[in-house]
C-alpha cells in the first residue's frame, strides 16, 4: 500500500464520500480568454472557495492543465495545494505523463515536489525508459501514480479498446493495461464512467486489489450510480461541481443518489 492509497481512503471513509472534485471549468466558464489576468485570477479565487466549501464531502481534488497552465506550479498552484492539504484532503495532478524516461522523471518530480499526493501516468509508453523513472520517484517518495486504463470519451475504443497481439495472443489494450496495474504497483486506474460493461471487466481483473477512479460522471453523461455499481470506487467529477451555482447542494444530490 502506497501513502496515497491509504490516504484518500481513510478521507473517503471519514467524509462517507467517493468524490475527487476536478477543477476543471469549461474555458466559457473562466472568463473572458484575452483577458489572461482575469481568467487567473477568476480561477485562483473560484478554486479556493470551491475547496473550503465543499472539503468535507470529498474524498479528494485533482487538478489538471485547465488551472496548472494558468496559474502556474509554483504559483497559484502552490496556494490551492496549502488549501486542499489545510483541508485534510490528498490531491492527485492528472498530467497524464507520456514521455521518453528523462522527460517523465522531470515531470514527476516536479509535481511530487510542489506537493502532490499522486501522479496520472499513460502506460501506452510502456515500463522500460518510459513509466519505470515515474514510479521510481513516486516509491522513493511514497507517493501514488494512477493509470490510464480506458478513458471516458468517445474516441476511446481507437486507442484503448484496440485489439493488441504479444506473447499471450490477441488481447485488448484495457485489459493488458489493467495487468501492467497490477504487475507495476499503480495506487490506482482511471476508467470512465461512461463505459459501464469495460468498468466491469477491468474490476474483475483487478480483483479489487487496485481502486478504480472513474471520471465522466455527469458532465459527460455518466451516471455516478451506476459507475459505482460496476466497480467504481472513486467518481471524478469536475464542471457539473465547479460550474454549479450551488456546490455543496449538488455533491450531497450525487451523494444522495449514490445510497
Ligand atoms: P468533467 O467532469 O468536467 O468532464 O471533468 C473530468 C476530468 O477528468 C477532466 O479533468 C478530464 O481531463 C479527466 N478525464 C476524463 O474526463 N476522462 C478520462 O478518461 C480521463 C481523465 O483524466
Amino acid at each position: 500500500m502506497h501513502g496515497f492509497s491509504d490516504k484518500i481512503a481513510k478521507v473517503a471513509e471519514d467524509n462517507r464520500s467517493p468524490l475527487v472534485l476536478a477543477l476543471d471549468p469549461s474555458v466559457r466558464f473562466a472568463g473572458n480568454i484575452h483577458r489572461k489576468t482575469e481568467i487567473q485570477a477568476n480561477l485562483l479565487i473560484k478554486s479556493l472557495d470551491l475547496i473550503e466549501e465543499t472539503s468535507d464531502l470529498l474524498a479528494a481534488v485533482k487538478i489538471n492543465r485547465h488551472l496548472i497552465l494558468p496559474l502556474g506550479l509554483y504559483g497559484g498552484i502552490l496556494e490551492i495545494l496549502d488549501r486542499v492539504k489545510e483541508a485534510g484532503l490528498p490531491s492527485i495532478v492528472d498530467a497524464k505523463i507520456n514521455d521518453i524516461g528523462n522527460t517523465n522523471r522531470w515531470i514527476a518530480i516536479h509535481y511530487m515536489d510542489a506537493g502532490f499526493d499522486a501522479v496520472i501516468a499513460n502506460p501506452f509508453v510502456g515500463w522500460k525508459g518510459g513509466l519505470d523513472a515515474v514510479f521510481e520517484e513516486a516509491n522513493e517518495r511514497n507517493k501514488g501514480v494512477i493509470l490510464l486504463v480506458y478513458m471516458s470519451h468517445p474516441a476511446a475504443p481507437e486507442g484503448y479498446g484496440r485489439m493488441t497481439l504479444d506473447e499471450q495472443g490477441k488481447r485488448l489494450f484495457y485489459l493488458v493495461f489493467a495487468e501492467k496495474a497490477l504487475e507495476w504497483g499503480a495506487s490506482g486506474v482511471v476508467v470512465g464512467a461512461t463505459q459501464l460493461a469495460i468498468l466491469e471487466v477491468i474490476y474483475d481483473t483487478l480483483g479489487g486489489k487496485i481502486p478504480i477512479f472513474a471520471p465522466g460522471v455527469g458532465a459527460q453523461g455518466g451516471d455516478p450510480r451506476l459507475a459505482q455499481e460496476a466497480g467504481a470506487k472513486y467518481l471524478i467529477v469536475g464542471r457539473t461541481i465547479f460550474e454549479s451555482a450551488k456546490p455543496r447542494e449538488t455533491i450531497k444530490k450525487i451523494l444522495t443518489a449514490l445510497k
